[in-house]
């Protein structure tokens, strides 16, 4: 069947890795910023490996430089996601890349993103919310500041704080000064885990920065008491199949941990991490998934549920969208 009309709810999203790469050109066109780099000659976005994505994720990200350019992305992130049954969606936001850090500067940015957000909600039925992110290879650092900016605009937009970037750098400890900060001002959390680093990764992020949900966490696999305990803990995973499998940490779909995980009891949900990147869609996610392991109507129901019960969301809006 085609899923595409299928309501979906996605939880692990990056805002500035769901540009299409038109809108990135567009927009180095009218700068005349020179980005030939991050393009391969199909007009694809071009990396080698991870680290190397990690960068020109950032190329593509340096012609994004006012308010308004975000709210004309957001735009295009909630157009591309409504198209795909996306009824309720949470986006990384980074303020290093609004502002850098400084919190009158990245509210400006808020502020439009929020605007085109209200705008969607009303004419594509979309919800979105916020989740600010500091990045792992930025440094211990550079995440304090970002955590403030987080802090200080925790509201019906912003309900989330997280960590991505590259899991080779440092250790979740490093980060437990933002991730209090976070905490104490009421956020809920989230860690990228589990992808890169081992099952020993998912466990620093889950004692050291006490996080409800992780970002893939799929590596708990190789592990099974720490499947156990993401089961018994109750544990929300953001699983992006695609993700993994065009970066080739599984060979194939058929080979990816999803169905495992969810056999043996853990919340797994599903999302695109960074859609065109990985030449992927929250339709195409559910069409592999019904390919590989059999995935009906019922088995997708229960991952849209669990996602919204774990949705960093307030529960009048949960319960509006349920
Ligand atoms: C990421 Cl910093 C960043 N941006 C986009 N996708 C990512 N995955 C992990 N870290
Ligand atoms: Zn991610």
């Amino acid at each position: 069947m085609s899923w595409k009309t299928y309501p979906k709810v996605e939880l692990h999203l990056h805002h500035e890795g769901a540009a299409p790469p038109a809108f990135i050109r567009g927009l180095a066109q009218e700068k005349n910023v020179d980005i030939s780099k991050v393009f391969d000659e199909r007009g694809h976005y071009a990396y080698e490996n991870f680290v190397h994505f990690l960068s020109v994720y950032e190329a593509a990200t340096s012609v994004l430089r006012t308010p308004e350019d975000y709210a004309r992305l957001t735009r295009a992130v909630l157009e591309e996601s409504a198209a795909h049954g996306v009824v309720y969606s949470e986006t990384f936001l980074s303020p290093d890349f609004c502002g850098g850090g400084d919190v009158e500067a990245w509210r400006e940015y808020l502020h439009a993103i929020e605007e085109v957000a209200d705008e969607a909600e009303k004419t594509l039925g979309i919800t979105l919310r916020g989740v600010i992110t500091c990045i792992r290879h930025f440094g211990p650092e550079k995440a304090r500041p970002i955590a403030v900016c987080a802090a200080e605009t925790k509201g019906g937009f912003i309900t989330g704080f997280g960590i991505a970037g590259d899991e080779g750098k440092g250790k979740p400890r490093d980060f437990t000064w933002a991730f209090d900060c976070a905490r104490e001002a009421g956020l809920h959390l989230t860690a990228h885990a589990g992808e890169w680093g081992g099952p020993q990764s998912v466990r620093d992020a889950l004692t050291d920065l006490k996080v409800e949900r992780i970002g893939h966490g799929v590596r708990a696999i190789e592990d099974l008491a720490l499947v156990d305990e993401l089961a018994e803990k109750g544990v929300t995973l953001e699983v992006c199949p695609g993700s993994n499998v065009t970066l080739g940490l599984y060979p194939n779909w058929r080979r990816h941990p999803i169905e495992q995980l969810r056999e043996r009891g853990v919340k797994v949900t599903v999302s695109t991490d960074d859609p065109p990147f990985f030449h992927t869609t929250m339709t195409r996610e559910f069409e592999e998934l019904e390919r590989a392991f059999g995935w009906d109507a019922e088995v997708f129901g229960e991952i849209t549920r669990t996602a919204l019960d774990a949705a960093f969301c307030d529960e009048d809006t949960r319960a509006r969208i349920a």
